[in-house]
Parts: C-alpha cells; sequence; structure tokens
C-alpha cells in the first residue's frame, strides 16, 4: 500500500507545530481564537484530502469562517461532495489528526485513518476553499495549502465567499455534466442561478418597498452587493452594516433585538445576515414602537403555507410537505403548523446536519431554526414530478413555473442567508404583505433563554431530541414539577455544543411567568448537586 512521504510531512508539519490545546471538531467544525488555528487548519487540508481520496476523488470543500463569533475568532468546516456537512463519522478523524501530538503521531494517525478506512492514497485528491472577511483568513489559508501540499491534493483557491457559495460550489463541480448538474461552479454563477429564479417568481407583481438589509460588517455585504447588478430591479434594497474593512465590527448585533446603530421605523422592512451569510432573521416595528422578530421559526412557516398553497394551485397531490424544527422552536409555531396547515412537524437535536437529515423524508422538506439556519429540500422525485406537470389550465401552469423557480431560488445544500431572503421576498411580492401581516399568522408565546455556567456540561445528557435530561438523575422531574405550574409552561435544559455552558429554555403564557420559569429553572440546574460554577446568578430564583 502507497504511504505518506515522511519527509514531506515533516518539513510541511513544522511550518505549523501544534499548541498545547486539545481540539474537537464540533456541530459547526473546529472554532476558536484564530491564533489557536494554524496546526488545525494544516490538518484540515489533510483531512480534506483523505476524504476526497476516500471518495475516488470527488472535490471535498473547506471553508475558513467562525460566522457569529467575534472577529478575533475563526474556524473550518469541510464540505461534503454534494455541498453537505462533512459525514458525521469523520468528525472524530478531524479530532484525531488535529490532536495528534507530535509529527510522528501525526503520520500514525493519518495511517491508521488509510487503513481503517480503506483509503487508496494512489486516488487522486481534490479540494476547494473559500473563507470569510476575517483578517486572520489569509494566514489560515496558507496552512490549509501546505496540509494540502502533504497528500499532493489539486486545489482551487475561491477567495472570499459566503459559507453557502462554499457549498453551492461544491456541489456544482462534483455533478457538472451529469443530469443533476447544479450550476456553474463560481460566484457569478451562483448569482445568476438565483436571480434567474428569483425573476420568474416576482414576475407581473409591484415591487415591495426597499428591504433594509443589515450585514453584520460581514461577508454578506460585498458579496450581496456582487449580486445586485444580476437582480436589475427585480428587487430594491438598502444596504447597512456593510464595513468588513474595519474587522472590530463584524457581528456587533445582539440578540432579539435591532442591530445596534440602525434606528428603526415603524413601516419598513428589515432582515439580518451573520456574519458568513448563511443565517437570516427578519423583524420590524410596530406602530406602537415595539421591535418585532421574525425568526427562523416565522420563515419556515411562512414557506410551508406558501408551499402548499402552490402545490394545490398546481393541481400536483403526491407531494407532501412536512417541517422540521428543534426544541428551541416557538411552541405557538408548532401549534400553528400542525393545526393550522395541518403540516407533520418533526423535533430534532440542534445542529444543521440533524435538521438536514430529517428534511430528507419529506417529498419537501422545509427545516428551520428559530436562530434563522435553514431552507427548504425538494426531494428527486418532487423535482421530477415539478418538472413532468404540465397543468390543465393558465393558473396551474404559472403555479408549476413558480414551483420550478422556487427549487432553484432555494440553495438545497445548506441553509442560505441569500436564498432564504429571496425566498421570503418572493412571498411577500406574490402576496402583497408587509412583514406585519405575515406576523399575524400566529403570536409567539414569550419565550426566554438563560446560560448556566457550571463545571463539567458533559454531564447534562439528553434525549427526546434534547426536550428531556436524562443525567443528572433526578433533574429532569424537579423540572417538570416546576413546569407544571406555569400556563403554556415549557421548558428544557440542554449542553451547549459550541459553548462551555448549559442552555434553559423557558416558555410561558406571559412575559413575567416566562422569566419567572426560566430563572428558577437556571436557579434549580446551578443548585442541583452543586452544579454551577463561580458566583451563583443573582437573577436566578
Ligand atoms: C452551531 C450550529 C447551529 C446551532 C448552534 C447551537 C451549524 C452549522 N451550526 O452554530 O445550527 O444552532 O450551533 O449552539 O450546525 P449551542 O449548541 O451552543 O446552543
Ligand atoms: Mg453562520
Amino acid at each position: 500500500m502507497a504511504s505518506v512521504n515522511i519527509d514531506n510531512l515533516n518539513s510541511l508539519s513544522n511550518l505549523h507545530p501544534k499548541p498545547e490545546n486539545t481540539f474537537a471538531y464540533g456541530t459547526a467544525g473546529f472554532r476558536m481564537k484564530a491564533e489557536l488555528l494554524d496546526s488545525v487548519i494544516f490538518r484540515t487540508g489533510i483531512l480534506a484530502s483523505l476524504r476526497s481520496k476516500k471518495l475516488d476523488g470527488k472535490v471535498i470543500g473547506v471553508m475558513i469562517t467562525a460566522s457569529h463569533n467575534p472577529a478575533a475568532d475563526n474556524g473550518v468546516k469541510v464540505v461534503d461532495p454534494l455541498g453537505e456537512m462533512m459525514e458525521g463519522a469523520w468528525e472524530s478523524h478531524a479530532t484525531a489528526l488535529a490532536n495528534a501530538p507530535s509529527n510522528e503521531h501525526l503520520f500514525d494517525a493519518i495511517h491508521t485513518m488509510v487503513s481503517t478506512l480503506k483509503i487508496d492514497l494512489t486516488k487522486p485528491a481534490n479540494v476547494v476553499f473559500g473563507r470569510d472577511t476575517r483578517p486572520s483568513g489569509e494566514a489560515l489559508v496558507a496552512a490549509l495549502v501546505d496540509g494540502l501540499k502533504v497528500l499532493g491534493a489539486q486545489s482551487t483557491d475561491y477567495g472570499i465567499l459566503t459559507t453557502p457559495q462554499l457549498h453551492y460550489i461544491t456541489r456544482c463541480l462534483n455533478t457538472a455534466g451529469t443530469p443533476e448538474a447544479y450550476g456553474e461552479p463560481s460566484a457569478e454563477g451562483y448569482y445568476k442561478k438565483l436571480a434567474a429564479a428569483f425573476k420568474i417568481l416576482v414576475e407581473g407583481k409591484p415591487r415591495l418597498s426597499p428591504l433594509i438589509l443589515d450585514c453584520a460588517n460581514g461577508v454578506g455585504a460585498p458579496k450581496f452587493k456582487e449580486m445586485l447588478p444580476y437582480l436589475g430591479d427585480s428587487f430594491s434594497v438598502k444596504i447597512v452594516n456593510d464595513d468588513v474593512e474595519d474587522a472590530s465590527k463584524l457581528n456587533l448585533n445582539t440578540q432579539q433585538r435591532a442591530p445596534i446603530g440602525l434606528k428603526t421605523a415603524a413601516g419598513e422592512r428589515y432582515a439580518s445576515f451573520d456574519g458568513d451569510a448563511d443565517r437570516i432573521v427578519y423583524y420590524y416595528q410596530d406602530e406602537d414602537n415595539t421591535f418585532k422578530l421574525l425568526d427562523g421559526d416565522k420563515i419556515a412557516g411562512l414557506a410551508a403555507m406558501y408551499i402548499i398553497d402552490l402545490v394545490k394551485s398546481a393541481g400536483i397531490d403526491d407531494i407532501s410537505v412536512g417541517v422540521v424544527q428543534t426544541a428551541y422552536a416557538n411552541g405557538a409555531s408548532t401549534q400553528y403548523l400542525r393545526n393550522t396547515l395541518n403540516v407533520p412537524v418533526s423535533c430534532v437535536p440542534t445542529g444543521v446536519k440533524h435538521l438536514h437529515h430529517e428534511a430528507l423524508k419529506y417529498d419537501v422538506g422545509v427545516y428551520f431554526e428559530a436562530n434563522g439556519h435553514g431552507t427548504v429540500l425538494f426531494s428527486p422525485s418532487a423535482l421530477k414530478t415539478i418538472y413532468a406537470a404540465e397543468g390543465s389550465s393558465p393558473a396551474q401552469a404559472v403555479a408549476i413555473r413558480s414551483l420550478r423557480a422556487l427549487s432553484e431560488v432555494i440553495n438545497q445544500t445548506v441553509g442560505d442567508a441569500f436564498s432564504d431572503l429571496f425566498l421570503v421576498e418572493t412571498i411577500l411580492t406574490q402576496r402583497q404583505w408587509s412583514p406585519k401581516v405575515w406576523d399575524q399568522a400566529y403570536t409567539d408565546l414569550p419565550n426566554r433563554l438563560v446560560k448556566v455556567v457550571v463545571q463539567d456540561r458533559s454531564i447534562f445528557k439528553t434525549v427526546d431530541a434534547e426536550r428531556k435530561l436524562t443525567e443528572p438523575a433526578g433533574l429532569q422531574d424537579a423540572i417538570d414539577a416546576i413546569v407544571l405550574k406555569f400556563s403554556h409552561g415549557r421548558s428544557f435544559v440542554r449542553p451547549s455544543g459550541t459553548e462551555d455552558v448549559v442552555r434553559v429554555y423557558a416558555e410561558a403564557a406571559t412575559r413575567p411567568e416566562t422569566d419567572e420559569l426560566a430563572f428558577r429553572i437556571g436557579g434549580l440546574v446551578f443548585d442541583y448537586n452543586s452544579c454551577g460554577s463561580g458566583a451563583r446568578p443573582r437573577e436566578f430564583i
């Protein structure tokens, strides 16, 4: 069996020494202070090469970004050939390579992978990569390029991109020349595809007022501007928070209110991207000056409502629509989906990969996390039906054309803030709805998130899509006993996958009850077997 050239590995690896830290490939890849990432990214280059060789030379994507984290952080994620997140089973291999304490251990870790996974090292390796606007990105790309040299991968640097653009390009490259060809593998190809579909979707409808779009001073700003010429007069937008030169401004947004420095006014429509443009939320200001958030749950409800209608109008009756949420979905949204729209709703653990996987089970699977990560997946058989349908009336033909365009405007690889924006804008334009009308579908129950700093979050074990704790023993019963006392009360506790904390979610009929519930459960967790760390937060009851 071929082996890795050890001298080549040693000389390259010596340029990227591993610090003492321990690394873990988690829900969103490796993510931490940028200065700690050099060796991790170098080794991710090796991992991506091995993944490509394992998949017979298929193109693997690597994205350097830390999404919504502060500018001083960075991170890296590996993208599988069809643009999905890397297969879960490989996360432990990524972690093993990242933690090998010396060059010799790294050599051994590579060979362990080669033998256990039966990787043929003589196969070609093809990798493409991109990065967001973080200043640390350039040096980290250099580390990645060195990593790619270890196994002689062919690679292409796509420069600065949004995360979903890199997912799109990866899929395009792997499907080129097949019946599933996904588009031209470039940012330009991406703009053309989305813009052409959006133009079809809003054809003949009066334009809405301009959308005020906050780009969090991240990569979404330059990329959305790049797209504008392709949209022509089909869409009008005013971009704010587009300063990518001053890194300190990246992701200054705060939760559940308008971004700092943005003065909102009644009658306007707003949206915010996160730092790598794979998440979006909408909002508006009510006449009585209250800030109203239209989150991922609201987008899922809007999308499901519209798609169900469109399928009906198209005269297609054998396509089932389903929605996937997490435990964080507002209880009122789940009720609306189940009871008003009559769609099946599944609940899965937090993290895009879980939602994506579940959504594949439906003909048309709408998935969104409340925090704005999400998309709509059309199964191959649904697409076949949609493309074969002819319609027996002009109205049916229009609906069929819209369904086809919808499947093009929505990124099928991963949640994408740009596509989700065009999805929402399509529906609002078709219906001529203001955000307020959209918001009237249902009223959110008040909800509250509380972080509890604990000594060891790994002692918290959940089941039932993170809605119930099995450990520490007895804690779930204590939570249930408190929740019972609150009207429309619901609360769950789960360890974070990205931070050293345990998160408490609570909702109840009124704001004061919600706050009380959240802080009571927070206090309960903090005190339980003395789990809490540091001073007991004063707001805990
Ligand atoms: C990651 C996930 C996101 C999830 C969040 C939860 C991806 C691409 N991102 O950012 O979907 O909502 O983690 O964080 O999967 P938590 O475990 O700290 O609550
Ligand atoms: Mg993101």
